[in-house]
């Protein structure tokens, strides 16, 4: 991995790349590995999800995703995001996240206790032990989100992709958030499967996929950024 690393960049963007993962290593722990991979679930519809990385309740929403193994639509909402943040004040009244639309049972829903309590009894799994410590719950939440350095918390500009992207990886794999804080922050809607693995994107925009969480990070940044 090492060598390959450092083939394909400098080494200042290795170095930095490596405390990027270091970190995100941290916030894993901190939610003592929540948001673990899952066999697919049966689902019909997508269920759409409005969230931004950086945020502590979002994250719970994200980690019940991963466990109950149900693809979800991400339309990331960063603060400062002009692309999804109005489509949620326009539908549920209020710019608060996570919101989640579920066309399967045509629920539409705030507060990421009852979407993680949600999901987990409509498509299997079990919500992680974390989520069982009240206070400590989002204490551990936030934490995760100081030791990214509020990562995936604002906007930044980009071009919106015709298409959603389609994005492999779990909650709790450390290169799988490198990579959704990046989505976040450019405001990408993804196609989000929470499966087991190395990260991995299919933009069929491009006809791109890409390997990878520095790759991806890099892919994003060169076709996206103005
Ligand atoms: N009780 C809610 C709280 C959600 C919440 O406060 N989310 C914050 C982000 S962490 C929010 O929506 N802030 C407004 C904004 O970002 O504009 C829950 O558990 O979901």
């Amino acid at each position: 991995m090492w060598h390959k690393l450092i083939r394909q960049t400098s080494i200042g963007d290795a170095i930095f790349y490596l405390f990027h993962l270091a970190t995100s290593v941290i916030a894993s722990a901190l939610r003592f590995g929540a948001g673990a991979p899952a066999a697919p679930a049966n689902v019909g519809a997508t269920p759409v999800l409005y969230e931004f990385e950086g945020c502590p309740f979002c994250r719970i929403a994200r980690e019940a995703v991963s466990e109950a193994g149900v693809a979800v639509l991400v339309r990331p909402c960063p603060k400062g995001g002009k692309r999804f943040r109005p489509e949620v004040v326009e539908l549920g009244g209020k710019a608060q996240f996570p919101y989640l639309i579920d066309p399967n049972t045509d629920k539409k829903m705030y507060e990421s206790a009852d979407i993680a309590r949600y999901l987990v009894k409509t498509y299997g799994g079990a919500r992680p032990f974390i989520q069982w410590t009240g206070p400590v719950n989002l204490v551990s939440s936030q934490f995760a989100m100081l030791a990214r350095l509020l990562a995936g918390t604002f906007r930044i500009r980009s071009r919106a992709p015709e298409k959603p992207l389609e994005f492999f990886g779990a909650e709790r794999d450390p290169r799988a958030r490198l990579v959704k804080e990046r989505l976040c922050a450019m405001e990408i809607e993804y196609l989000w499967r929470p499966v087991r693995g190395a990260p991995r994107l299919n933009d069929p925009n491009t006809g791109a996929s890409v390997a990878g969480a520095e790759g991806i990070r890099r892919y994003l940044k060169e076709t996206y950024r103005p």
